[in-house]
């Protein structure tokens, strides 16, 4: 595995996941494999979770990490040809190459700009920084996805299902503010990669773009799909269709205990940061059906699998 972008970047889905499980089991045992090796970690926007995890699996690696928070005091420009008299004092290109040879591996964040469908899609600025880096790149989050993420949340989902084949629910949820579609549509992505049947559930408006979700249920009755669900995963995401559209009087869309009730003992999913009594009723977070301290644990293991696989690749 070269780069790591999206699903299709992985080879083996099920040998990535029992990799990542085996990563679990002994956090250690592959500390010397990334010995004199460096990576880079460029974030233009805030984490807490891809940031401590992805630098917590590096250093189980052995890695030697460097972290650069950009999103503050640091514009990019990130278009080609446009004369550089504005805000950006650095071009992605050359911030890109600079990294380059400084590490050995990269990572980048870059969220959605939410206005330009087209260039968001495209995956502009993470393409500009892999062509730029000249490097191995793993996504910490790009503007339509968040592999990591689902990575992480597909072996939550392996370590606790009850059935062999569950029912999952991907169901929208309301937010004050634009978010992204990158986290549903990767986990919509890896689910289906992964073979398993899924229910996304959403206000009209709100469905997610076909490329992602081709092979899934869509449904705008969010207490039918919920009926029978083993793992509900709620996330906020602005419209693709009327790009960047929100619609947070949608508060019927919040998961509650009630609608908790309607599923087949099943367990709550959300890739945080989540806001309480927004996005869910706080009596579910707290709950035993909570997995969102599961998925951000699996976020180390996810991203040790995946820097295990990139640093065999720099050997071959
Ligand atoms: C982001 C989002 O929804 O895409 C990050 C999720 C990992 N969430 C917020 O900015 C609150
Ligand atoms: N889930 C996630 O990626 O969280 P951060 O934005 O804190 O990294």
């Amino acid at each position: 595995m070269k780069h790591f972008t999206s699903v299709k970047d992985v080879p083996d889905l099920e040998a990535l996941v029992a990799r990542a499980r085996a990563m679990k089991a002994r956090p250690r045992a592959h500390e010397s494999l990334g010995r004199g090796c460096t990576l880079g970690l460029f974030f233009f926007n805030a984490s807490l979770r891809t940031r401590l995890s992805t630098e917590r699996a590096a250093r189980n690696l052995g890695l030697e990490v460097s972290i650069m928070d950009a999103g503050r005091g640091w514009q990019l420009e990130t278009e080609d040809g446009v004369v550089m008299d504005g805000a950006a004092a650095e071009h992605i290109r050359e911030a890109a190459g600079v990294l380059g040879r400084y590490f050995d591996l990269l990572g980048v964040r870059t969220f959605a700009g939410l206005t330009d469908r087209q260039a968001d899609y495209e995956e502009r600025v993470l393409q500009r920084f892999i062509e730029a880096g000249g490097r191995p790149v793993v996504s910490l989050e790009s503007a339509t996805r968040h592999p990591l993420q689902s990575l992480a949340d597909l072996l939550t989902i392996e370590e606790h299902k009850p059935v062999a084949r569950p029912r999952i629910v991907l169901t929208w949820a309301p937010h004050p503010r634009a978010l992204p579609q990158a986290v549903a549509n990767s986990f919509a992505e890896w689910v289906l990669a992964a073979g398993y049947e899924l229910t996304i559930a959403c206000p009209e408006g709100f469905e997610l773009a076909p490329e992602f979700t081709k092979g899934a249920t869509l449904t705008h009755d969010q207490d039918a799909a919920l009926e029978g669900a083993h793992f509900v995963y709620a996330k906020n995401w602005s419209a693709w269709r009327d790009y960047g559209a929100t619609a947070p009087h949608r508060t019927d869309w919040m998961i509650t205990p009630e609608k908790m009730a309607r599923t087949e003992g099943g367990r709550f999913m959300h890739c945080l940061p989540v806001r309480r009594n927004v996005v869910v009723h706080e009596a579910v977070l707290d709950s035993a059906a909570s997995l969102v301290l599961e998925q951000a644990e699996n976020r180390i293991w996810a991203a040790q699998a995946v820097l295990f696989e990139m640093l065999k690749n720099l050997d071959a």
